[in-house]
């Protein structure tokens, strides 16, 4: 079986960390959507390491990680992950398989986000501009390249044609090109021929033959569900399909194939880029969250909106994904805290009260219904068995297990590998 571990928030939930701990149980960890727009960390040894496009379980040695179809890649992005895992001394070239039918982002993809959003004026999407959408718009135009086209004596020749396209584009919106494209251009050549040395495959093989064989596959999701370019708060959202069916058409796996569906979230919520966010704080404890949990982007760090959990949101998720278990990240974010808020309903502008996720979040102001708790206020250091929680922490998980309808298999309560307690 696949499973599948995937946000069920905006993403930055700690999915790297916890593909991390789950990876001893798997003989392969695959991503099936997005690109360096994720920034998935990993904590251990004293190493905080960010990673953008390849699988969390690349520090464990007898892992396969697999960059699937659904992928969109950048090869300078992947050059520079690759040089700065070059301490850990791992052995990339036998354990990383990339996707052939994985889409290659080019240099001027970057552009063209960047003119996309600058065209877009106050209604921006807080992209990365890390080119995630225009390569995918190409990919759907059916023009897009993709990672086998580097091993096709003719990809200058494709790269060319595409770049065409492109710079009539750009010239439309003036965008200035001319400055940064040669020197970027050089660097993606340079890459591109760097990438030659690692296993370009038809990974949904790789992937089916593992299952075959009895080998247990994690796909390991980015971004969050409500970022999912069907289900999320469109126009806000990334342009994969973040929820567990992305992870079939991203590695090439059938429905039936997918066991375990892991949701993460966060014991309160976090957006980063604009869009709807019903449970945002723009106030001093909004501000203490952020400071507390250290929430800053991991790719760009660009400070994350924060705010108290979000019911209605994490059940919408929680139905779309399948999600069969539960994991709760950085509870100790909230040990500061004398009174705990959640937001169980929204009451909409005319009054009705709704568990619903309505259609329109950005235009229709939306007034959280909250329920108190109240805090732990307790340090979670020593912490190692759910029995040993403080009470009120108890109650919190207790009463979100009730209302989800779904065991919290995991609560983590620091970002170290270690600091995660497994409830049977
Ligand atoms: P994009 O780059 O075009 O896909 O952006 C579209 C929207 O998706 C959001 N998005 C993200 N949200 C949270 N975390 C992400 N990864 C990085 C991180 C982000 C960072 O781990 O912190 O460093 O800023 C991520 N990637 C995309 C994005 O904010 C837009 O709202
Ligand atoms: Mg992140």
């Amino acid at each position: 079986m696949v499973d599948v571990l995937l946000g069920l928030q905006w993403g930055d939930e700690g999915k790297g960390k916890i593909v991390d701990v789950l990876a001893p149980q798997y003989q392969v960890v695959a991503r099936f959507q997005g690109g360096p727009n994720a920034g998935h960390t990993l904590e251990f040894d004293g190493f905080k390491h960010v990673l953008h496009q390849i699988p969390s379980g690349i520090f464990r040695n007898d892992i396969l990680n697999i960059i699937g179809n659904g992928v969109v890649l950048d090869p300078i992005v992947f050059k520079r992950e690759i040089d700065g895992l070059a301490k850990f001394n791992l052995p990339l070239t036998q354990n990383l398989q990339i996707s052939k039918k994985a889409s290659i982002i080019l240099p001027t993809h970057r552009l063209l986000d960047a003119a996309y959003e600058q065209a877009k004026g106050e209604s921006k999407i807080g992209s990365t501009l890390r080119g995630i959408g225009p390569t995918y718009q190409d990919k759907v135009a059916r023009q897009g390249l993709r990672v086998g086209d580097i091993l096709s004596p003719n990809f200058a020749d494709k790269y060319s044609r595409l770049v065409a396209i492109h710079k009539v584009i750009l010239e439309q919106n003036n965008f200035d090109f001319a400055s940064v494209l040669p020197q970027s251009e050089e660097e993606f050549f340079a890459a591109v021929d760097f990438m030659k040395q690692f296993q370009l495959t038809d990974s949904e093989y790789a992937v089916n033959e593992a299952l075959q064989s009895g080998r247990k596959v994690l796909a390991e999701g980015a971004q969050g569900s409500l970022l999912d370019i069907d289900f999320g708060s469109y126009p806000f959202v990334t342009s994969s399909n973040t929820m567990t069916a992305g992870a079939c058409t991203g590695l090439g796996v059938a429905p039936g194939r997918i066991g375990e569906v892991y949701g993460i979230f966060k014991a309160y919520c976090t957006r980063v880029g604009s869009g709807p966010f019903p449970t945002e704080l723009s106030d001093a404890t909004g501000e203490q969250i952020r400071q507390e949990g250290r929430e800053f982007g991991a790719t760009t760090g660009r400070p994350r909106r924060c705010g108290w959990l979000d019911l209605p949101a994490l059940k919408y998720a929680i139905m779309i994904n399948g999600v069969t278990q539960l994991v709760m990240m950085k509870v100790d974010v909230l040990n500061i805290f004398s009174e705990i808020l959640v937001c169980t309903h929204y009451q909409m502008p005319d009054g009705t009260v709704t568990e619903h996720l309505p259609y329109d979040m950005t235009d229709v102001e939306l007034k959280p219904i909250y329920k108190s708790f109240k805090g732990w206020q307790t340090d979670l250091t020593d912490i190692h068995s759910f029995d040993d929680m403080p009470e009120a922490l108890a109650n919190y998980v207790h009463y979100l297990e009730e209302s989800l309808g779904l065991p919290i298999s995991f609560i983590s309560t620091s970002p170290d590998r270690e600091a995660i307690i497994h409830r049977q």
